[in-house]
């Protein structure tokens, strides 16, 4: 029994030591399994005497062992806290100078585009009244861009879109390729590829050789849409735009269809919504008039089903095109459109959320 006693006070002075001497956490964890580990520890493998002593002796050297094991993990606690202690004014000597109080600065988290949330919430607008997503090239072809869609050769119409041409390269006709001034030729690739009834929304981007100023830009967004079926009507035209306009801007705006030419559609819209800036009183993003053109519409003009295939006596469709930049400006109260392009962190976190 006495060299139990004997074993157990070496043990708690050379770990007294050897605690006091610990200059890193790892080091202390070593001691700490060595001396009081469950399964190997040195206390543990002195208390394995424990069932061949008398209970007297039970008594004491279960004491002594408790004392032991506790007065070691306060050595412990204590040391470890000391060399976190150590650690932290090491750190804090080597930012000598740096003004550890101040606020850190704030992490900013991207955000999509506001064109992007707006064209994103258009499509998904149109996507969720049952039309299909379609796509087509910004490269496009004299047939697709002007032909197909009713303007002749020398259609007057084609002026109105001063188009970039793709120099050298040219379709099949031997006519030159060209940036496609609007999205409406993904209606013609559409129909050439699928029969009706269909109706399909087209988001995209377009080109046209045209001073910027702050509603023009030479390089812009629309979202094109196209319906085809029997007995298709202005009536659903107009059901569909309304539906769109409440979608987009609210419940309380109105639209107004004004008469316009489109040569591949008849009759051609132009679509104004009202103001809901300036509830139609007037205000400079209205220009005063308490209306804002935001797109072009009509009923597919017959000639155009003739370009694709179609017979014009058993189907009728409309389409529009929506200014994805206009939307956008009206949605956000800004009266420049550059600003959008600028791409100015200041503007942008302004009006995206
Ligand atoms: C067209 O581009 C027709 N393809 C739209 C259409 C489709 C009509 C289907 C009928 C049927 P327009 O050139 O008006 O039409 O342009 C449509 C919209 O694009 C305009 O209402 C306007 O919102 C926007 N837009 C036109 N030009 C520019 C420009 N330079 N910069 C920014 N937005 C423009």
């Amino acid at each position: 029994m006495s060299s139990l006693l004997n074993q157990l006070h070496s043990l708690r002075a050379q770990a007294q030591q050897d605690i006091a001497q610990a200059d890193s956490l790892e080091g202390l964890e070593t001691l700490r399994v060595r001396y009081l580990g469950r399964k190997d520890g040195q206390l543990t493998k002195i208390l394995q005497a424990l069932p061949s002593l008398s209970p007297e002796e039970k008594k004491v050297l279960g004491r002594e062992a408790n004392e032991a094991k506790i007065s070691l993990e306060t050595a412990l606690n204590e040391k470890k806290g000391a060399i976190e202690e150590k650690t932290l004014n090491a750190v804090l000597s080597a930012a000598a100078g740096q003004d550890l109080t101040l606020p850190e600065s704030p992490l900013s988290v991207g955000r999509r585009h506001p064109l992007a949330q707006v064209m994103d919430d258009i499509v998904g607008c149109f996507l969720r009244l049952g039309f299909n997503l379609a796509e087509g090239p910004e490269v496009e072809t004299d047939f697709n861009n002007f032909t197909a869609l009713n303007h002749p050769p020398d259609h007057p119409a084609r002026d109105s879109h001063d188009t970039f041409y793709v120099k050298n390269f040219r379709d099949g006709e031997g006519l030159p390729l060209l940036l496609r001034t609007h999205t409406s030729p993904v209606q013609i690739r559409h129909m050439q590829t699928h029969k009706p009834p269909l109706s399909i929304v087209a988001p995209g981007r377009v080109f046209r050789h045209e001073a910027v100023d702050a509603t023009h830009s030479f390089v812009f967004h629309q979202v094109e849409g196209l319906a085809v079926d029997v007995d298709i009507s202005v009536a659903d035209l107009k059901g569909v735009l309304g539906l769109f306009a409440r979608h987009v801007f609210g419940s309380n705006v109105e639209i107004r269809f004004r008469p316009a030419y489109f040569p591949f559609v008849e009759p051609g819209i132009e679509v104004d919504i009202s103001c809901t800036l300036c509830e139609g009183k007037g205000c400079r993003v209205c220009k005063q008039t308490g209306w804002v053109e935001m797109l072009g519409a009509g009923m597919v003009n017959p000639n155009v089903f003739r370009a694709v295939g179609y017979d014009p006596d058993k189907v009728t469709g409309y389409a529009f095109g929506i200014g994805v930049e206009r939307v956008a400006m009206f949605k956000y109260g800004v009266d420049d459109m550059r600003l959008f392009f600028e791409n100015d962190v200041r503007f942008l976190r302004q009006v995206s959320r």
